[in-house]
């Protein structure tokens, strides 16, 4: 019901300076390659691409020393790409069509998901992931701003932001606590634990899957963020929540996570109770795993995931 056109924007993100390792900005052209818009088009739906990060000179940008901020490593650079990726994702959504991202790291998450939110003040946002990704700038030890993104969202320690996320201030909706539920977690940081806590956010970890099979976390997650069981829902899917088993070729692998089946689940109960509007795919990077079977593993997954939120089914 949100997408009468059957319209999917893809949008690329092929982004890395939300963390160090390089080759994550390769996600996006290696999804296409192995077979992104065909899929897209099997499945009866008419796609369009938007490549918003094109033109702007990413690397030159990487090489700044000088864009730190206490030890948030980029900000600059993050927020100059997460404001692009915002513009895109908004736009996708005003011509209703189903917003596809994807990724590069994980920071463009602040922004896939404050689109959704601005345009669904009502809406609700599953973050599938082994991380929690809620580190603030005051918290976040490794400095990497792919572990900050939600924190950003939702306005959280907005006193000691780099002047250069402001525009998220200006924003008319921030992303509230009740409006976002984990699914996958299994390496969260001190500070993420007690920010989850004190916010009382649904955060559902491996053991909660082990305690009440996918299928009950994922009720109780839609549960948690979407209580009239009407609104839209937005997926951010971090692919590092499924096991490294199936999903080598990421930056921050935990191990015990998502069976690949599991994390299949998740999307086709999403796509089946018609709420899903939106989805990111995020941290593929094509040059990890030790071996080309990972990277094509990896790949392969994210295609699988992409392919079940546009309602592609076993049967
Ligand atoms: B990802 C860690 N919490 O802040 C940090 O892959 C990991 O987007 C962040 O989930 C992982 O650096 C970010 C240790
Ligand atoms: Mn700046
Ligand atoms: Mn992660
Ligand atoms: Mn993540």
């Amino acid at each position: 019901k949100f997408f009468p056109e059957r319209k999917v924007t893809v949008i690329r993100a092929p982004f890395n300076g939300g963390q160090g390792k390089l080759g994550v900005e390769l996600g996006p052209d290696r999804l296409v390659e192995y077979g992104l818009l065909s899929d897209i088009k099997e499945l009866g739906w008419k796609y369009e691409i938007s490549d918003p990060l094109k033109g702007t000179d990413w690397e030159e940008m990487r090489h700044d020393s000088s864009d730190m901020f206490d030890n948030c490593k980029r900000p600059h650079m993050v927020s100059e790409c997460c404001k692009k990726i915002y513009q895109a994702s908004s736009e996708a959504r005003r011509t209703k069509s189903f917003p596809l991202t994807i990724g590069g790291d994980h920071s463009i998450g602040m922004s896939t998901i404050l689109a959704f939110i601005n345009a669904h003040p009502d809406g609700g946002i599953i973050w599938v992931d082994a991380h929690a990704d809620i580190n603030t700038p005051s918290s976040t030890d490794s400095g990497n701003l792919h572990g900050c993104p939600v924190a950003f969202a939702m306005g959280l320690d907005e006193e000691h932001w780099p002047s250069d996320f402001e525009w998220i201030k200006q924003l008319k909706h921030l992303v509230k606590p009740n409006q976002i539920a984990y699914i996958g977690l299994r390496d969260v940081d001190k500070g993420e634990k007690k920010i989850l806590k004190d916010l009382g956010i649904a955060a559902f970890s491996m053991y909660h899957i082990d305690k009440y099979g996918i299928n009950g976390v994922v009720k109780r997650a839609i549960k948690a963020i979407n209580p009239t069981g009407e609104g839209p829902i937005h997926v951010s899917y971090d692919v590092d929540g499924i096991d490294p088993q199936y999903v080598a070729a990421t930056g921050t692998p935990v191990r015990g996570g998502l069976t690949l089946r599991e994390g299949l689940f998740i999307v086709e109960e999403l796509a089946a109770t018609g709420l899903l509007a939106g989805l990111d795919i995020v941290e593929v990077n094509p040059s990890l795993g030790a071996s080309e079977m990972h990277m094509v593993d990896t790949v392969n997954a994210g295609l699988s995931i992409s392919r079940c939120a546009l309602g592609e089914t076993i049967l």
